[in-house]
């Protein structure tokens, strides 16, 4: 039995912010493993993604929002969607902005989402290592004027920059309480969903155009044998032109993204991996039951 331990802190931290803000880079740096996947385009993530830290101190469950991929009249729709949908669990609620944010309309609608909320708040100013910090005067006093934070804190997630301290004060808001997950979890994820992730991740980083929108990964099989990890995989597309964009010059495409992310997936579990994918067009595989459940 685990000591009952008073002073123990654990609860909900949410992560939210406009796409590309670079809300899934920080998660992952936050737990210290690739939890969720990154691209430079534009809504690469699709669900919500629970990171969860735990030391003697605290369990902090991060967690991360996607920015569903929808035609560009829906875009304010989704954000107020996926935003609102994580607020109510959340302990702590974080806005991370992007140090060159010009606090355009899409900005200030997660603004006013945030005004009708109890939690403490925390700003998160990053990428500041591509700026001079000077340039965050004007940043800091209009979040200071829209509304109330707790804390302001510049950071930069890929220099490491106030990570930690970001880490302390959004823990020192958390309520005392049990661990919620056991202490080796890293992330609620499924396994298929991860792997199915990791393929997504270089379709997104890889392939030109619509097609990362359109497509969707399927696990088929997952067996162990002998230490080694051998996943079978469809990747859905919705036309047979994507199709070929995807196999590319001698297959070339495919093998170059099956080859990275088989790199992820070993480093993830830590284990040898096999990874064989496949390719189909299918319009609206996304809609099937066996692709939302997969998404749990
Ligand atoms: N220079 C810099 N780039 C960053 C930082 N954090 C994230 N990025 C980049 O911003 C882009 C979007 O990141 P991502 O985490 O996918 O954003 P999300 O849509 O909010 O999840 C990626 O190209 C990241 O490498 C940072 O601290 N500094
Ligand atoms: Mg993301």
């Amino acid at each position: 039995m685990e000591e009952l331990n008073t002073n123990f802190k654990a609860g909900y931290i949410s992560i939210i912010g406009l796409p590309n803000a670079g809300k899934s880079t920080l998660i992952n740096r936050l737990i210290g493993e690739k939890i969720s996947i990154i691209s430079p385009r534009k809504q690469t993530t699709r669900n919500v993604i629970h990171g969860i830290k735990t030391t003697e101190e605290y369990q902090a469950i991060f967690v991360d929002t996607p920015g569903f991929h929808t035609p560009k009249s829906a875009l304010n729709k989704a954000i107020v969607n996926e935003v609102s949908s994580v607020i109510p669990t959340a302990d702590v609620i974080t806005l991370l902005v992007d140090y060159n944010e010009n606090f355009g309309t899409d900005f200030m609608r997660l603004i006013e989402i945030l005004k009708g909320t109890e939690q403490p708040k925390i700003a998160l100013i990053t990428k500041i290592d591509m700026t001079k910090e000077n340039n965050l005067f004007k940043t800091v006093s209009i979040l200071n004027e829209l509304l109330r934070f707790e804390h302001i804190i510049p950071i930069s997630t890929i220099k490491n920059i106030n990570i930690d301290k970001y880490i302390e004060l959004a823990v020192s808001e958390l309520p005392n309480n049990y661990k919620l997950y056991d202490a080796d979890m890293v992330t609620t994820q499924s396994e298929q969903f991860l792997i199915s992730e990791y393929v997504r991740e270089q379709i997104f980083l890889n392939v030109r155009n619509e097609v990362p929108y359109d497509a969707y990964v399927r696990i088929e099989t997952i067996e162990t044998k002998k230490g080694k990890l051998t996943v079978s995989a469809i990747i859905y597309v919705q036309r047979e032109s994507q199709k070929a964009i995807l196999i590319g010059k001698n297959g070339e495409m495919m093998k170059k993204i099956g080859e990275s992310a088989r790199k992820s997936i070993e480093e993830f579990f830590g284990i040898q991996v096999n990874l064989k994918l496949w390719t189909s067009a299918k319009q609206n595989a996304f809609l099937d039951d066996e692709f939302l459940s997969l998404n749990k």
